[in-house]
């Protein structure tokens, strides 16, 4: 088993950092595209054969020192019943929104065995694998956007306005996506995944007293919930903005967007706690010479640190293409760390 990507986040590495790409696994990847023509998304989330095969399709193209999972976040979503299902054009979209409180009272607990089975059968499809299976879930304040807008949103207005107005409310669903991600993380858990990652993707729209109020604090409850007991990433866009603010939940790693320097968050965060990132996904639209070279600039700024771990700021991009990703991840992996 490679294992430098555990070894990076309990920060022990000392050969070159170990690499692996959020979407690694998504519709840049012909090979994906093709199974898409015979399956709508959905159908490939439900299935754990399907969930299997596409995991380690980057893996045995790009050898990446880690797999992530194929799933979504807004399994979770679909498991409360709120109905889901992908528009070719508009992407997610959520049948049944939250719009007024008692929608939001009414909600279930998940029987997390029952309605998310698929995705623990996945996992076991998975046991094989010679690198580190990623788990994940989306954090409580990004699902909940999803829930309240119906899908994606440009402006995230309908939520925010909901947070304003109504804290007390949007606390309780908070609370209530808490608890059910709670269970799902520790059914990946006992599933055996390696490592998690939790994407509170859309944190950036809060400022930083409502972050530590609506996202962090659910944050918190999740580890504290998983009892810590696989290493734990956190990532949101604006995490080196808030770095120091998710340092003190002490998670065993934070995904770093592309915006903060690398050099400078590694002084400011407690160096038990790893860090990942942070490429700006863009570079991929760029030739050979300058994916290498900002990949190198990212290396050489992080040579000889123990807790590193190579990704990007945010997703790869279905309009981004094989060839830059393998270079991006031959450079890392031809980096001479001593
Ligand atoms: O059309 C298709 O084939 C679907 C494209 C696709 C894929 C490949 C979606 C739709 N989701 C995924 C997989 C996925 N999503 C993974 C696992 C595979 C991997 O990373 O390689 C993961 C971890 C996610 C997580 C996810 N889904 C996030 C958080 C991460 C991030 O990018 O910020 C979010 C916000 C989603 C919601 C989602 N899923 C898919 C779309 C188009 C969206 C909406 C994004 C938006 O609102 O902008």
């Amino acid at each position: 088993m490679n294992d430098l990507f555990l070894k990076a986040l309990r920060c022990e590495n000392h050969s070159r950092p170990p690499v692996w790409l959020m979407r690694q696994a998504g519709r840049y990847m012909p090979k994906y595209r093709q199974l898409r023509e015979k399956y709508s998304f959905l159908e490939m989330c439900h299935t754990p054969e399907l969930i299997s095969k596409v995991t380690r399709l980057p893996i045995d193209e790009f050898g990446m020192d880690a797999a992530i999972l194929f799933s979504d976040i807004l399994v979770i979503p679909e498991a409360f019943d709120r109905g889901l299902r992908f528009d070719e054009k508009k992407g997610p979209i959520i049948e049944r929104p939250i719009i007024k409180i008692n929608d939001i009272e009414s909600l279930k607990t998940i029987d997390v065995k029952e309605s998310l089975k698929y995705v623990s059968d996945g996992i076991q499809l998975l046991q094989d694998l010679n690198v580190p299976l990623i788990g994940f879930s989306g954090g409580p304040f990004t699902v909940a956007s999803y829930m309240i807008e119906g899908g994606s949103s440009r402006d995230l207005k309908k939520t925010k306005q909901w947070m304003i107005r109504e804290p007390e409310s949007f606390h309780l669903l908070l609370e209530k996506i808490t608890k059910s991600t709670i269970d799902y993380l520790n059914l990946q858990i006992e599933s055996n995944v390696d490592a998690l990652q939790i994407f509170d993707s859309w944190a950036n729209y809060l400022s930083y007293d409502h972050f530590q109020e609506f996202s962090l604090k659910y944050l918190e409850k999740i580890l504290i919930g998983i009892q810590r007991k696989i290493p734990t990433l956190i990532f949101c866009k604006g995490s080196s903005l808030f770095a120091s603010e998710i340092a003190k939940i002490k998670p065993s790693g934070i995904s770093l967007d592309a915006q903060g320097d690398l050099k400078k968050l590694r002084e400011d965060i407690d160096r038990k706690i790893a860090i990942q990132g942070n490429l700006d996904p863009d570079v991929l639209y760029g030739d050979k010479e300058t994916i290498r070279r900002e990949t190198k600039k990212i290396l050489d700024k992080m040579k000889g640190e123990s807790g590193f771990i190579f990704n990007l700021g945010h997703g790869i991009l279905p309009d981004m293409t094989e060839d830059s990703v393998r270079i991006l991840v031959e450079t890392v992996k031809n980096y001479e760390a001593n």
